[in-house]
């Protein structure tokens, strides 16, 4: 009983010295419920942008996104800002499908934003990972990643951006999960 009790320590006085300081999304799988049972505070939404028990890759729920159907380019999605700690890199990744019963048709696609803003909310950098696209397989998880990127002079903030871009009006969505945010030194 004593051995384990100092294992114990050790274990935890290693993990309180790590290599980066932590960076915390909240609610990264949409598992926590806003007031209506739709997305938790934690997410900003905009366009069509839903929790939904549907096809989740971990636990129960997941982010839906669809286009607007506006006829024109358009945008839905959702995002959270963190603070930014001058001179590391960040990287966001997200887990990505799109359900064969819905499947992306046309230009639709959808991806991951990772964007720096200065303290006085301007945007000064931005970037994407790869594109999730109507000719990938469906009913299947496809992880996406903008790579890992220095935080430039000036950045106060960084904002991470699950996004479905439609270009007109074709149907389809994309289901995401397991958003994560890594900050390095
Ligand atoms: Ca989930």
């Amino acid at each position: 009983m004593k051995r384990i009790f100092f294992s114990t320590i050790l274990v935890l006085s290693l993990a309180a010295v790590p290599s980066a300081p932590a960076v915390e999304l909240r609610d990264p799988g949409f598992e926590e419920a806003g007031a209506d049972g739709g997305l938790s505070p934690a997410w900003h939404p905009f366009g069509n942008a839903y929790r939904e028990k549907l096809t989740p890759r971990s636990g129960e729920y997941t982010l839906k996104l669809f286009g607007n159907f506006n006829g024109e380019m358009n945008w839905s999605g959702a995002y959270q800002d963190l603070p930014v700690q001058a001179g590391l890199r960040y990287q966001a990744e997200a887990w990505v499908r799109h359900n064969c019963n819905d499947a992306l048709q046309g230009g639709n696609t959808a991806f991951v934003k990772l964007e720096f803003f200065d303290s006085a909310g301007n945007l000064i950098k931005e970037f994407e990972s790869p594109r999730l696209a109507a000719d990938r397989d469906c009913d299947k998880y496809f992880h996406l990643s903008t790579g890992l990127h220095q935080a430039p002079d000036g950045a106060a903030r960084v904002r991470v951006t699950l996004i479905f871009e439609q270009p007109g009006n074709d149907p389809g969505a994309a289901i995401f999960d397991d958003v994560e945010l890594t900050e390095k030194h």
